[in-house]
Order: C-alpha cells, then structure tokens, then sequence
C-alpha cells in the first residue's frame, strides 16, 4: 500500500507535478484571462462539435459521443506568453458528468504543437482541483492552453472553471513525501540474516534506537551510528543494527526519536512469495496467448496481444521496416519488453538467460507445477515453459537461409509509430515491423540458446537440439558478421537497444555455447577472448546488464559445470570473487546499504536492476565460497530494494506498506483509468534516474540528489517503467534468498556449528531420527500415494524436507498436505503451511497423484533434512 499522504496526493487528480509540488501557485503574473468566466467566455475558444456556455459561473460544453481522439474536442486560449527556464504553475477544477482522463496542454498553438505541459488528469462527477507546475523550454509570445476533452465513447458534459497559470520564477525544488525517517526492509529480515537499517536525521552524534514487537512490547535497543551525509541522497543519517535479534514475528517496529519505521517481519519465509510473483511478471508479459483469468485472476485476465486479431495487425506475418528486406516473419509469441509492446531480442536474450540460470542453479526447487502457467502439470519445469516461450520468438527473429544475413537475427520488432497510455495490447492498431539483423542480437540469441539447449535436453530432447542447432547458426552468422551495430537513431515505435561494443555478447554466447557442447571452437573464443581474466571488463562497476552480458557468460563458467581446466576455472572464480569484493565493500561503505556505487554517484535508467545483478555476482560469489559476507551484502541490497532507501519506497508492487502501484504500463494504467489495473504483486519499478530522461521526471525533479531522481509516476517511463530484464534479477535473487531460509545456506567444512551441518547435535533443525511408510495404488498409466513421514527421536523437527528419487518415468501431476517439487527424477516434499513441524513420536501424512509409462515402483531411499530415514 502506498502512504496516506501520498496516496492521498495523486488521488486528488493532481497527477504529474502537483503530487507533492507546493505552492501551486509560482511567483509571477496571472497569464490567464478570465479564468473564472466572471465576464462570460472571451477570450476562451472551442472547436465547433462543442458549443460551450457559462452557466453557473463555470463554463460547460456538452461534448458528443464516439468521438475518436482526446484532440477531437478542445476548449482552449492562446497568446499565453512563456520564457524559457522560468517556471509556471497551472490550476484548474473540472467536472465530467462521465469519468474521463482529459489532455491537459500548454503548446505551440501551431503545428507541430510542441508541448511545455501534457498531462493526462482525470476527471470525475465532483468538481477537482487540477494543479501542475511545469518549466518552459523555449521562448514563447503566444502559447495555447488545450484541454483536449474527446475520445469518450458516451455524450457527457464538461465544466471548468478557476483556470489560473501563473509565473516566471525559479522551479520550485520538489519535496517527495518520504515518510518516516526511520528506513527499514519493509518486507522483512531472515532471522539469522544481517538487520540493520538507516535513519534521516540532524543529530550528529549517536541516537537510541528501539525494537519494539507487534504488542508494543521493547524487544532491543542500542545506539545509532552517525554516518554523516550520505552522498547519493545528500541526507544526514546514522545506521543501527539489530542483527542480535532472531525471534521470529511480524509486525516489528524501529524508533528513534519518536519516529517510527514501517512494520516489518523477522521469519525464514519472508522471500517465499516474492520468487513466485517475479516470475509470475513474465506469463503476464506474453504476446499472443490470452491471458488466463485462471491464473492471474480477473483483473489482470485480457485477450491475447498481436494474435492477428483485429485491430492488431499480428506478429505472424511481420515484413521489415522500410521494406529493407523482402521475407516476412513468424514471430508471434515472446513477452512484451515492458510498458511498451515491443519485443526485442536483444533485451529478451539477457532476461531469458536470468531465468535459466535461476532454474539451473536450483532446479530442485523450480520443478513442474511451482508458477501459475498454463503449461503447469506437462512434465517440464515451469520456469523452461516460460522460458521456452520466449526462446521460440528469439528463434523466430533468425533471418532465414538463402537470404542475405541468413542466421542473424533481427534486432527488435515493435510498432511503427509509439502508441499512448493507456493502449490494451489487443487493441493496438499500429503496424508491426521488424528492424534490422545486428550482430548483439545475433549473439544474445547464440547465447540463451545455447543454455537452453543443456536444460531442455532432459525434458525434449529434439527441442533441445533445434535450439543448439539455431545457436551454432547464429554464432556463425555473428562470426561471418562480426560489427553490425544497430542505429542508435532507431528509436521511433520501440527503444533503440543499440550497444556499440559487441565483445561482451561474443564472450557470453562463447561461454554458453562451450558450456553446452565443450567443443574446441567456443573454448579457444573464451580463454583468447580479450575479455578473459579482466575481472574489470567482465564486471563493470554499476553493473551488467543487456548492454554489458560477459558476466552472464563469466558468472556460468564459475557456477556450472563445464570443460575448463582446474586452473582456468580457478581463474573465472577469482574474477567472480574479486568483483563480488568490490561489490561487497560498496555496501559495506554506503549508508543505504547497497552494493551499487557508480563512477560519480550517476544512477542510470533502470539502476534497480543494477542493483540486483550486482547482487547475483555476490550471490554466486556465496555459492562458490560459502563466505557470508558475500550472503550480507545480497540481504542489504533487497534492504534497498524493499524500503531502506532515501524515498522510503519499497520498488516492488504488493510489496512493503509503501510500495510503488503506478509504474509506466500500457495496460496496468490504473494510474489514468481507474478500471484498468495497477501493476500485478512483484513487479519491479527501474528505480532512480540521475539524468531525469523523460518529461516528468525534467519538469518535477531538476537538482534531485542521484537516489532520490525517482517518481511513482506512470508517465516517468526513465525512473518507473517495468520491464523484463528488471524482473530476471528480481526473480533470481528473490528465488535465491528464499533457498537461504534462516542460515548460511551452505554447509562449511571449516564452521562446527554451521547449521548446514546435519551431524550437529546441537542443531533442532538437524535431521532426527526418522520412519518412511510409502504405499501406492496403481493403475495402468497412474498412481496415487500416500506416504506418512514419523518422527521416532526425542526433538521436534521443523521445516522438514522429505527427498528422494524414483528410478523410473513416474511424474507427479497433483499433491495434497504437503508442497512437492520434481526435477527429472527427483522429488522433494516440504510442509504445507499447517503441519511444519514432527513432534517426538508424531507423523505428518501427505499423499499424491501421477502419472507413468512403462514399470513403476516404489522408492526405497529417503531422507529427511538431509539425513536417511528408515522404511516401515
Ligand atoms: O532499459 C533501457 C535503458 O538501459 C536505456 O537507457 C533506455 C534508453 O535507451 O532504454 C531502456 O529500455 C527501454 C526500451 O528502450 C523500450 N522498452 C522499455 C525499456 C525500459 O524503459
């Protein structure tokens, strides 16, 4: 939920600049003529299709039915003069007797009608008070203002009045509402995780700091720590830590000084739901499949997008942009990038390849039946039937043999013209068109293919070929084509994604394809790339990203199994390590905790996924070493992403109790049209923008300290847009701290209590002495089991993990009382939410159904937490 006083803000139609603008009125002269219609309506104007009247000393129009675009009805004035750089504050209240989001305009009065202010307000039955401020671009003696009132399909009447537009001073600095100035991980901590937090204040020596639980009752206290003014916000803050604490709850609280932080939780589940959310996002995105209210529920259920229907023009049958090719392509299907409807290979390659690495790294874990997807229950893992779903367009954008460029693929396909918001996917009606073959493209498709093709090799085994088979193609095309660079200038209908250097994506896709195949050519391409042992370039301070992939490639080298020699393994390490150092020190350093500080403080468009794929290097970096330093940092950057931040804003729909609702999204634009939805749980907002690269964000947020260049806005597409490549991080990381539970996540040969440790007697988590009944009933293609799982020790045994493997084809399609996951041959049961824990002597019962070709038979091996249980 968003804060009161926010939410109250953009409630009130003030949308844009007027959120938490004051005054709305700027210092200057009223450049409005009767704007109260106190002498009738000159000089005010209208187009003729509605003839406006004063009447209650407002002036109404009635504005006629089925007309098309917000332009088609305009009430404006003109001669409205504007200085460049000064600064001017419109005011306005309205009423529509049917609810509409009306264009509010001050522009050019001819064409091309640049505009100073566009905004999208909405109006209601109750007359409301509208107020903007904006700053002048350009010089000009006689600018219009146009509420643009058309485009309802229903007759209504509209009526203003108060119309006010003051200025010609300095912008006003703005001032979000950043709440409590107490900045807590709003979703919570892991009970043996690290726990700290930061407080904005003026003291400049240590204050006190309070744990209190959900009653109210102290729990801990200790001293701040004064850390002066924290550059990225330019906020005096201190730190404290409260790390001791480790009895689990919700509903704790920090003070200091009277001030309270959000609630948060201290458990080991806190991440469970947010692995699932993030990488729900991606079923959400898909193109050309109607979006299951089954799955998603009602309110984000919709047709399915550019499937040929009209007025979609479809991505069956897509021709080339400026006729630069004669073919035309298949290529439906595939997630949409973003906010927008665009579909580009080059950023679907990097977040494709984030997916795979979250199911190759625990597979376990992300079997069949663990999203809500349509395919859930056909024997694959439902992370590789989304990623499948992207994987067929990437394939779909090769350019065919026999053509000139054959096996590159084609940059990006995406609208001829940018649609507004809102725009339902079903209903756009602009041409599709595929943009030219570039060899980024070419590699990122070489690249998630070629991992594809080892993870789908146990499940399809002829998927698994076609996809290497597509991989090799490209990676000869991207050889014989090695500097085809798309046109940074491309950028009308769809983003540019135009990246100057290639070197990264021929590291990356050399990596996946040795990785997959050992074959000598794409070995010799990694160790004699420049790039090999540069832990700088592989790693590039603030982040990879779909501009810089080595480390995609790196980070597999390091993690999965592969042909190099111990040496150069030991070599990929380090470099993984020594950037996870960086990394690490970064958070250790920052007030905020996280391990994100680019070359002069500059946030870049999206630097939320900065974040977090700096925190896949640290988390791959616990993964190899087992050093929980590398664990720490990972935790304070989602501190960052979920709340301990300089806004006080957790970045993730449905996630912390001031969590982002309204980022940039052609179809969850509840922000301009109260019937569509806002952003589904576990969506990712890309997060502050130093260089303010979108019209809001320049007119409300000039001279913002670099953390704080952010807005919750849906027309700020450079700081609040959502996209694919954002989440990937998200659901890696999240999928990650979930595995973690309460502890190290790994077992330490060196660390005696380590609880990863199964002999530790010292450990109630430990396995206890266990008893296995196993009983089937089978059927000639079926089965159905119930197993009963006895605690025969004398301690309790909590989070139990029941594990074993079948040795023949039996799948498990549907379970009860417990949560079961199957990768391939291996199941693991864990509890429902009721019955987590085996008292000494008592059993839990849970059971299942499947399916199987061909002989069957029980197992006849289990372990409990890691230890053997005996039969009954
Ligand atoms: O994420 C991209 C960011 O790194 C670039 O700076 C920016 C401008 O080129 O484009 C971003 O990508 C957008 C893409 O071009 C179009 N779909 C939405 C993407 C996220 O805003």
């Amino acid at each position: 939920m968003l804060g009161a006083a926010l939410a109250a803000g953009l409630a009130a139609g003030a949308l844009a600049a007027s959120a938490a603008v004051t005054p709305a009125t700027a210092a200057g002269p009223e450049l409005i003529d009767n704007g109260g219609f106190s002498s009738g309506t000159t000089p005010w104007w209208w187009t003729e299709n509605i003839p406006s009247t004063v009447v209650d000393g407002r002036l109404c129009a009635d504005v006629p039915a089925g007309t098309t675009n917000p332009w088609d009805a305009i009430i404006g004035q003109d001669g409205i003069p504007l200085a460049a750089g000064e600064s001017y504050a419109l005011s306005f209240t309205a009423s529509a007797t049917t609810p509409i989001t009306i264009r509010t305009n001050v522009q050019l009065a001819v064409d091309p009608w640049t505009t100073e202010l566009a905004s999208p307000d909405a109006i209601g039955a109750t007359p409301t008070t509208v107020s903007h401020v904006f700053t002048a671009g350009a010089d000009n003696d006689a600018a219009q203002l146009a509420f643009q009132i058309g485009g309802s399909d229903a007759a209504y009447t509209f009526c203003l009045d108060d119309v006010s537009l003051t200025g010609g001073a300095e912008p006003p600095v703005y001032e979000p509402d950043t709440g409590s100035p107490v900045r807590v991980n709003q979703v919570g901590y892991l009970t043996e995780g690290p726990k700290s937090g930061t407080v904005v204040t003026d003291a400049t020596t240590a204050r006190t700091w309070t744990l209190h639980d959900a009653d109210g009752t102290e729990v801990a206290t200790g001293s701040t720590v004064p850390q002066g003014v924290d550059p990225t916000s330019e906020q005096n803050v201190h730190t404290f830590d409260f790390s001791s604490v480790t009895e689990p709850g919700d509903g704790y609280t920090v003070t200091v000084d009277g001030e309270t932080s959000e609630p948060f939780t201290i458990g080991d589940g806190i991440y469970d739901g947010l692995r699932d959310d993030a990488l729900a996002f991606f079923y959400h995105q898909r193109s050309g499949i109607e979006i299951d209210a089954d799955l998603v529920g009602e309110e984000y259920a919709r047709p399915a997008g550019h499937a040929n229907a009209a007025p979609n023009q479809g991505d069956d049958n897509v021709p080339c942009w400026q006729d630069r090719c004669d073919y035309t392509l298949d290529a439906a299907g595939g997630w949409y990038d973003a906010g927008d409807h665009g579909k580009y290979v080059v950023n679907g390659g990097i977040s494709v390849a984030q997916l795979l690495s979250a199911y190759e790294r625990d597979s376990a874990e992300l079997g069949d039946s663990t999203l809500a997807v349509p395919e859930r229950g056909n024997g694959v893992p439902d992370l590789l039937d989304e990623a499948r779903w992207e994987l067929d367009f990437l394939t779909s954008m090769q350019v065919p043999a026999g053509e000139e460029l054959a096996g590159m693929a084609h940059h990006k396909l995406h609208d001829a013209q940018w649609t507004g918001l809102p725009t339902m996917p079903w209903e756009d009606p602009q041409p599709r068109e595929l943009h030219p073959p570039s060899t980024a493209a070419t590699l990122n498709l070489a690249a998630a293919a070629a991992q594809g093709a080892r993870l789908f090799e146990e499940y399809d085994a002829a998927y698994a070929a076609e996809l290497l088979t597509a991989a090799e193609t490209a990676w000869d095309a991207a050889i014989a084509h090695p500097a085809v660079l798309a046109d940074p200038t491309d950028g009308t209908g769809g983003g540019a994604y135009s990246d100057g250097n290639v070197s990264d994506e021929f590291f990356w896709a050399a990596s996946e394809l040795f990785i997959t195949t050992g074959a000598a050519e794409y070995r010799q391409a990694v160790t004699g790339s420049e790039l090999w042992n540069d832990t700088a370039a592989l790693f590039p301070n603030g982040g990879f990203s779909w501009g810089s992939t080595a480390a995609l490639g790196a980070l597999d080298l390091a993690t999965v199994d592969n042909g190099l020699t111990a040496g150069e393994l030991a070599t990929v390490r380090a470099n993984v390590t020594d950037a996870a150092d960086g990394f690490a020190a970064q958070a250790e350093q920052q007030a905020y905790g996280l391990p994100y500080l680019p070359d002069d403080y500059a946030y870049v468009w999206g630097s939320n996924s900065q974040v977090l794929n700096n925190m896949v290097v640290l988390a791959a970096a616990h993964d190899l070493t087992g050093d929980t330093e590398y664990r720490d940092a990972v935790l304070t950057g989602l501190d960052y992403i979920l709340g301990r931040n300089p806004l006080n804003l957790s970045y993730v729909t449905g996630y912390g109790e001031r969590d982002v609702e309204n980022q940039h999204h052609r179809f969850w634009a509840n922000q301009l049209d109260a019937s569509l939805p806002h952003p589904p749980a576990g969506s990712l907002a890309g997060g502050p923008d130093s260089s303010l690269e979108d019209p809001v964000a320049q007119d409300t947020l000039g001279g913002c300290a670099p953390a704080m260049c952010y807005m919750d806005h849906i027309e700020s597409y450079s700081t609040n847009e959502v996209t694919i490549n954002w989440n990937a991080p998200l659901a890696w990381i999240a999928a990650y701290a979930d595995g973690l539970g309460g502890d190290d996540g790994g077992e330490d040969p060196d660390d005696p209590d380590d609880p990863d440790d199964p002999d530790d007697p010292d450990d109630p988590d430990d396995p206890a002495a266990c008893e296995v009944s196993y009983v089937s009933n089978r059927w000639s293609g079926g089965f159905s089991t119930q197993v009963t799982v006895r605690n025969t020790g004398d301690t309790a045994i909590s989070a139990w993990e029941l594990a074993w493997s079948f040795d023949d084809a039996q799948r498990i399609t549907n379970h009860w009382n417990s949560v079961i996951t199957q990768s391939g041959r291996d199941v693991t049961a864990r509890p429902a939410a009721w019955n987590g824990t085996i008292q000494p002597g008592s059993s839990v019962n849970f059971g299942f159904n499947g399916t199987v070709s061909g002989a069957a038979a029980d197992p006849d091996a289990f372990t409990l937490n890691g230890g053997a249980c005996d039969t009954a």
